[in-house]
């Protein structure tokens, strides 16, 4: 859901990485928070096992300057891959702008990355999310491992409706940044275009059942970690907006939406998204509890 700030002419997205468990989206995150070429970036929030496995989600949001006349802040989030955190990729979906699908591009995950794409789907569904209307950019990753399928091999089975692709290896920093520019393009463009990616006829998503997260085991001792990334070697890439700042030049994006938000529009936006924040808070909560119940089983169960 995009938020439009009018009073102070800024404008905020939310993108959310999604793909199958190690294909690189917490890599991505890391990544970009590293590039001192992409200045304006607030902390980078990882919730994650000690094993790095993304628990929860990461969170980082980012400032990306005057587009358009108007200042743009996007808000990056990861859901966690492992398949039975699906409450909680529910949950990070709510209200997203555009997905980065990250798919792992060795052979021997063709499967996992069809499956995960088959959730994205749902899962954007019931949160009211039309999966042919959202920005949606694919990266193809891990490029630099043998044994990876052709790009054509992974259009064919991943992309049916010729969405954007990125050829990428996160863990060097390749194709990191042209994937999130060629995704904040794309939010920007259904901006401009005032295309409304709800999906009416799909029933709201209840309150969310976290029970699914009981997949937390011995070896999840929990990690939350404030920059997890700061100590790892950085990327850089050449003039990392240099695409989206093309829009610049062109028509005001914003025109269309900010016309039809007007104060008392604003206000129930705002409202949707403190709930949204109260219920992910809740969530967490509710989890942390279920964590905690889990690893005092096991400390019994040892002693
Ligand atoms: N060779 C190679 N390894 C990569 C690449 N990107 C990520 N990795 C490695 O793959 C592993 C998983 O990366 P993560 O970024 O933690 O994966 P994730 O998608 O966040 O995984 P979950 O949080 O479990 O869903 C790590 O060991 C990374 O270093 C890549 O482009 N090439
Ligand atoms: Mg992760």
């Amino acid at each position: 859901m995009v938020l439009i700030n009018k009073a102070i002419n800024e404008v905020t997205v939310k993108l959310v990485y999604y793909g199958p468990g190690l294909c690189g989206k917490t890599t991505n995150l890391e990544k970009i928070y590293g590039n001192p070429k992409l200045e304006n970036k607030g902390k980078m929030i990882s919730m994650s096992t000690e094993t790095d496995r993304t628990l929860f989600f990461d969170f980082m949001p980012m400032e990306l300057g005057t587009i358009g006349g108007q200042k743009v802040r996007v808000q990056l989030y990861t859901v966690p891959g492992q398949v039975f955190y699906d409450a909680t990729r529910k949950l990070v979906l709510r209200g997203a702008d555009g997905v980065v699908f990250v798919a792992d591009s060795q052979s021997s995950m063709h499967e996992s990355n069809t499956d995960s794409l088959e959730n994205l789907k749902t899962n954007l569904r019931l949160n009211r999310i039309d999966p042919d209307k959202i920005a949606l950019v694919l990266q193809y990753n891990k490029r630099d491992l043998p044994n990876v399928d052709s790009v054509e091999e992974m259009n064919a089975y991943l992309n049916p409706g010729n969405a954007p692709v990125v050829e990428a290896s996160a863990i060097n920093g390749t194709g990191v940044t042209a994937t999130l520019r060629a995704a904040v393009a794309k939010i920007l463009d259904n901006l401009k275009n005032n295309v409304d990616t709800t999906l009416y006829d799909e029933p709201e998503l209840s309150a969310p059942d976290m029970s699914a997260k009981s997949g937390v085991g011995a070896s999840s001792a929990f990690k939350t970690d404030v920059n997890r990334a700061s100590a790892r070697p950085e990327p850089v890439e050449e003039d990392p907006f240099g695409a989206v700042a093309v829009i610049e030049s062109s028509d005001n994006p914003f025109e269309v939406a900010a016309e039809i938000h007007d104060p008392a529009a604003e206000r129930g936006e705002l409202e949707a998204l403190l709930s949204g924040a109260t219920s992910v808070v809740r969530a967490l909560e509710e989890a942390l509890e279920n964590a905690r119940r889990h690893e005092a089983d096991i400390r019994a169960r040892l002693s």
